[in-house]
């Protein structure tokens, strides 16, 4: 528990009378909105909300310090920011009822949006997945050489997340101006910080970021705002992380129905005497700043403010229900025009690698705002070699090594692009996504459905079996992300594919994982355009024809196909689906109808995989073409084993061979 204060002081500084009032102004406004909030909800006319009831010095003191232009990614109890900010509070209060006019379109709820123009970016409800998408826009200014700070709240709470020690920990090193404001409010839910974490103040875990760190009064309105100006004047200049541990206290439950029950009653009642509001408002008084006329025109005119906004959000329609916008918006908007390559180009024989890098490197030059990032991307070139002397050609800035932190470097990529650059970002190996997983499924996939912003981002997935690498360095982890709207998958089995389809990833404003086989890599080749061009998105291809089966697949399958295929010695089309999200429904009828015999064959495990949910749209769709059962092949359910003979058996290549000679029979 952090040490309560004695008293507040107030030091005005150079501040004028008027910049005082309109402080004042400032702090009243979410104090006064929880007030009638309050009254609402024992009404049954609003549903519950984060209160910050307390710590309302924090965000007002910073949002006034800082530039208009200047991004803050607040949590869940900164009304104050959202306020401060001057966002239109009917549209504030339409998004707490989840109407049409708040900011999400009814599909999120409370502060769970952001809004470019006001250079808010609010959190989803996972907490620290906010500090690194700060690192991302501050990064972006710094970039961009634009003279910025960005402001990030937490919790206490929430900095026992990894997601935090990651997002400060990339700020450091990269010296990124971040200001990380944790609230230390004493508890998280209803735990205290004694069972959160063993130190006693964030000004004992800073500097083991190497990261200058101060401790201030979060209830006092006129240190926070000087701190944060001084500050932030400084990092313009001087661009570097600091953490600043606000102590405060929260007057109000988790959310309303949870209740207070859990706090000692003296507690309640000593950080009673240091309301941020009361204080500074006597501060005022004392000082001769602010009279009984002014308070009463100010608490007339916020009581209107808030009357008047209230009153055209409850006059609002309840939302309907409109399905192709509904699907419309998982996806940002995008046209492909698909760039076919000169014909009378000149082409090379191109192993995947190559191709892989041909790609990377005439999309470096295509866009200045791509920005590469990666475990020893730079110097090293990757442990494929696949950035080899990206360094040198296009700099440190654009092929950045990063720290080991899937999770941050994911979130950083996504504050990247709300500043309108692209990002890419190599996972070492498909497997390590696991560490990142939460950025891609609920930050990178939600963010246009939420408030409509892309996730311009493509994170490249070095996978598979087959070279005896055990169960961590050889998954096929596609399904783990098939599930999950608002991502687009690609998987080529060639070089052409390879580099036309990274190339179109790149373009797409979307989320996108590219997944890129590693025993394919060095083993397959093809002579390949030199120029750029670009493969339609969601179109499978036919990567050889046939009459009797159907064997319908990607990645390495393909290869495994077009062996068994031969060895057999059977008329079969080979439909390579290139995109499993979204994918080739067309492709796959017009096979299925063609031979009336399909088996799925797919590297990952058999369970719950791609061929899963194809296998039973063709049994659903196209039943009627079918003259056999609808097949599926695919590696064990286990892990994936190590020893040769034991991965082997893992993946389905014979079963496959086997299966596909019954079906030809049947
Ligand atoms: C990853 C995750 N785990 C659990 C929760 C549930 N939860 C929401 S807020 C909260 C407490 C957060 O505490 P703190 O960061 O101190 O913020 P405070 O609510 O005190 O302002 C918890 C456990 C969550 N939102 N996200």
């Amino acid at each position: 528990m952090p040490k309560l204060p004695e008293k507040l002081t107030f030091d005005r500084k150079k501040l004028s009378d008027t910049q005082l009032l309109d402080l004042y102004e400032s702090l009243l406004i979410p104090r006064k909105i929880e007030e009638k909030m309050l009254i609402l909800l024992r009404q049954g006319k609003i549903s519950k909300w984060f209160s910050g009831w307390g710590q309302e010095a924090i965000s007002i003191g910073v949002v006034n310090a800082l530039e208009e232009d200047e991004f803050i990614l607040p949590m869940h109890r900164n009304l104050g920011i959202f306020t401060g900010r001057k966002m239109p509070l009917e549209r504030l209060f339409s998004q707490f009822q989840g109407k049409l006019s708040g900011f999400t379109k009814g599909r999120d709820r409370s502060f769970h949006f952001g809004s470019i123009a006001h250079h808010v970016v609010g959190m989803i409800s996972h907490l620290g997945p906010q500090l690194a998408i700060a690192d991302g826009i501050a990064l972006a200014n710094t970039l961009s050489k634009e003279k910025k700070v960005t402001v990030v709240f937490s919790g206490d709470g929430a900095s026992s997340e990894g997601d935090f020690h990651e997002g400060l920990n990339v700020a450091a090193v990269w010296k990124l101006p971040v200001i990380f404001v944790v609230e230390h409010n004493g508890y998280g839910l209803s735990t205290p910080s004694e069972e959160q974490f063993a130190f006693k103040n964030f000004t004992d875990k800073g500097p083991g970021y190497g990261m200058e760190t101060i401790c201030i009064q979060g209830n006092n309105i006129l240190e926070v705002y000087d701190v944060i100006k001084t500050l932030a004047e400084d990092m313009r200049e001087n661009p570097r992380p600091v953490l600043v541990e606000a102590i405060t206290f929260r007057m109000r439950g988790h959310e309303e129905a949870s209740g207070t029950k859990y706090v000692p009653k003296s507690l309640m009642e000593d950080w009673a005497k240091l309301d941020p509001i009361e204080n500074f408002e006597k501060y005022l008084e004392e000082t001769g700043v602010l009279d009984q006329k002014t308070k009463e025109i100010l608490s007339k005119k916020i009581k209107k403010f808030i009357n008047d906004a209230l009153d055209i959000a409850f006059a609002e329609e309840t939302i309907t229900t409109d399905l192709p916008t509904e699907l419309n918006d998982v996806y940002a908007p995008f046209n492909q025009h698909v760039t076919s390559p000169d014909l009378s180009s000149l082409k090379s024989d191109k192993r995947v690698v190559d191709a892989i890098s041909d790609s990377l490197r005439q999309s470096m030059e295509k866009y200045p705002k791509l920005i590469l990032m990666g475990q020893d991307i730079g110097e090293y070139g990757g442990v494929f070699k696949i950035t080899d002397g990206f360094k040198a050609q296009f700099g440190a800035n654009r092929v950045r090594n990063t720290p080991l932190c899937e999770s941050a470097i994911i979130g950083t990529a996504l504050g990247l692009s709300l500043k309108g650059f692209k990002a890419m970002v190599e996972m070492q190996f498909a497997d390590f996504v696991s560490v990142g997983f939460n950025q891609i499924v609920n930050n990178l996939a939600k963010i246009h459905y939420r408030w409509a912003q892309n996730a311009d981002v493509v994170i490249r997935m070095p996978t598979g079996a087959g070279m005896s690498a055990g169960p961590f360095h050889s998954q096929s982890n596609e399904a783990w992300f098939f599930h999950t709207p608002g991502l687009k998958i690609v998987y080529p089995s060639n070089p052409y594919d390879a580099k036309g389809l990274l190339n179109a990833a790149i373009e797409d404003p979307n989320p996108y994982l590219y997944f890129e086989h590693k025993g394919m890599y060095r083993s397959i080749n093809a002579e390949i355009p030199d120029d750029y061009y670009t493969i339609e998105i969601g179109k499978a291809a036919l990567a050889s024809e046939g009459e009797s089966v159907s064997i319908i697949t990607y990645g390495m399958g393909v290869h495994w196909a077009v062996k068994a295929v031969a060895e057999l010695d059977i008329s079969a089309d080979i439909l390579d689906l290139r995109t499993l999200l979204p994918w080739d429904k067309e492709a796959v009828k017009a096979t299925v109808k063609k031979t009336g015999k399909v088996i799925f064959l797919q590297e990952d495990c058999l369970t719950g995989g791609i061929g899963a949910e194809i296998c039973a749209w063709i049994s659903e769709h196209c039943f009627e073409f079918l003259d056999a059962p609808v097949m599926r092949e695919g590696s064990l359910d286990t892990p994936v084993p190590f020893a040769s003979l034991l991965e082997k058996q893992f993946l389905p290549i014979n079963r496959f061979t086997k299966k596909l000679k019954e079906l030809a029979a049947y």
